[in-house]
């Protein structure tokens, strides 16, 4: 097992970190920018090394920063947590290859799965259901005809997108060469390669997501599914697990689909495959090789620490447990608080005069704020996220709404009463909602 460990982030998920290696009895390395010098983590780590200033450009994402502070402290692993270098397979490489550990996938399975094509093309070959799809389209002949074998409408993505970014949508022929032109412009403009491809497109899905542990052996489980549809130009809003939308057996065919799935690809470590779901179908989008921030839902259902089990596969160690020895119990909604007003989403740092946070039974609050800390003005916008776990999604919703009132963070505006808006509508308290629902319902609100 691991002596020390160092944590290659910062924020709550720095502190989430910090917090398994503490109950392992692992020493942590906080690796911090000059602006993050007051962090919790920073406090709580046993060595704190600074790293850069401010620009996560010179600090966060420094490769040699973070691999010389690795050395000079005698970290023998480096916990990437999301984000920031998490899915870079060049810094997994290089911290490969400087003998420390790196706590995730691989560097080759973070390239195979971390590239949308290869990754479509591994998920096919390993039996999981894809959209309709054509390979790169290197003319607008090419999408023509691949847009005729697969039927309009179809979605234009770009390789190296994410997060929604260079995607155009095509519901007829005449509108398909400005949606190839303008996909591949994009694409050019904004990532290395202006590859792009097709794909149906689907016009009301839910975003069903699918947790799975790998470790060294061939083990894998899956920990059950997240909905995360309801989101925001493409940043997740609440995350609840299960999906309302599923029913046990639904959730049993994909679990036993995507275990089958990973081990025939031979993943190791955490990881989340992201679906899309419509009309009872599921269809694969995309791999995150990372531990994602929304792992806390999962974790209040399952009772497994997934930090701890990264941890644990990293080390060599196998998993210890098998399907079977799974289970689901309850139901958990994630709240991410984020230092926005609510009114436009504008990023609102400042220091926060008052701050208490919610408490009782199945409310945990996974942040690094406290009163008198000066949320910094580099860095994104989430300050805390409220996890609420209850017997029921109706006894989960009962408690998010007493749990969102009692959250006081004076000094700086924050998402809370959107939180508290989206929890009090029919079709959420109905779980009738898909990724379109949440901006047509602040679209109709405006
Ligand atoms: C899609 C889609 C509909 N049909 N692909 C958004 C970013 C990336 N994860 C892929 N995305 C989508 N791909 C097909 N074939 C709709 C989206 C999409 C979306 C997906 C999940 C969560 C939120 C979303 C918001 C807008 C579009």
């Amino acid at each position: 097992m691991f002596e020390k460990v160092l944590i290659a982030n910062r924020g709550e998920v720095a502190l989430r970190i910090h917090r398994a290696c503490r109950e392992m009895g692992i020493r942590t390395v906080a690796v911090h920018s000059e602006a993050d010098a007051n962090a919790m983590h920073v406090r709580l780590a046993d060595e704190a090394v600074c790293i850069g200033p401010a620009k996560s450009a010179d600090s966060y994402l420094n490769k040699p920063a973070i691999i010389t502070a690795a050395h000079i402290t005698g970290a023998d692993a480096i916990h990437p947590g999301f984000g920031f270098l998490s899915e870079n397979a060049d810094f997994a490489e290089m911290v490969e290859k400087h003998g420390i550990a790196f706590i995730g996938p691989t560097s080759a399975q973070m390239r195979l799965m971390g590239d949308k094509i290869t990754a479509r093309k591994a998920a096919i070959e390993a039996g999981l259901p894809v959209t309709p799809g054509s390979p790169a389209l290197d003319t607008i002949e090419d999408a023509i005809d691949w847009a005729e074998k697969i039927g309009y409408p179809v979605i234009i993505k770009a390789k190296d997108g994410g997060g929604g970014k260079g995607m155009k949508i095509a519901f007829n022929k005449d509108e398909l060469n400005q949606a190839y032109t303008m996909a591949r412009a994009e694409a050019k403009a904004a990532f290395t390669s202006d590859v792009v491809y097709m794909e149906k497109y689907l016009q009301n899905p839910r975003h069903i997501e699918m947790q799975i542990l790998a470790d060294k052996y061939g083990n894998v489980v899956h920990l059950g599914e997240r909905d995360c549809s309801i989101q925001r130009n493409n940043q997740k809003v609440i995350e609840e697990c299960p999906s309302p939308a599923l029913n046990d057996a639904e959730r049993k065919k994909i679990g036993e689909i995507v275990r089958k799935a990973v081990e025939k690809i031979g993943y190791t470590s955490a990881g989340t495959l992201e679906f899309l779901y419509e009309n009872g179908e599921f269809y694969f989008m995309e791999m995150n090789t990372r531990l994602q921030v929304e792992h806390p839902i999962t974790e209040a259902i399952t009772g497994i620490d997934l930090v701890r089990e990264q941890i644990r596969i990293a080390s060599g160690a196998a998993l210890g447990y098998t399907q079977d020895d799974i289970t689901f119990n309850g139901h958990a909604i994630e709240c991410r608080i984020n230092a926005e007003d609510p009114s436009n989403f504008a990023p609102c740092p400042g220091k926060i005069v008052e701050w208490h946070a919610p408490g009782g039974l199945g409310v945990r609050v996974d942040s690094e704020i406290y009163s008198g800390y000066t949320i910094p003005p580099y860095y994104d916008s989430m300050i805390a996220k409220l996890i609420i776990h209850g017997k029921t999604r109706n006894s989960a919703l009962m408690r998010l709404r007493r749990a969102l009132e009692e959250c006081i963070i004076m000094g700086v505006k924050t998402t809370i009463p959107l939180h508290q808006e989206i929890i009090s509508q029919a079709e959420y308290i109905d779980g009738q909602y898909n990724i379109h629902w949440l901006e047509n319902f602040m679209e109709k609100n405006k």
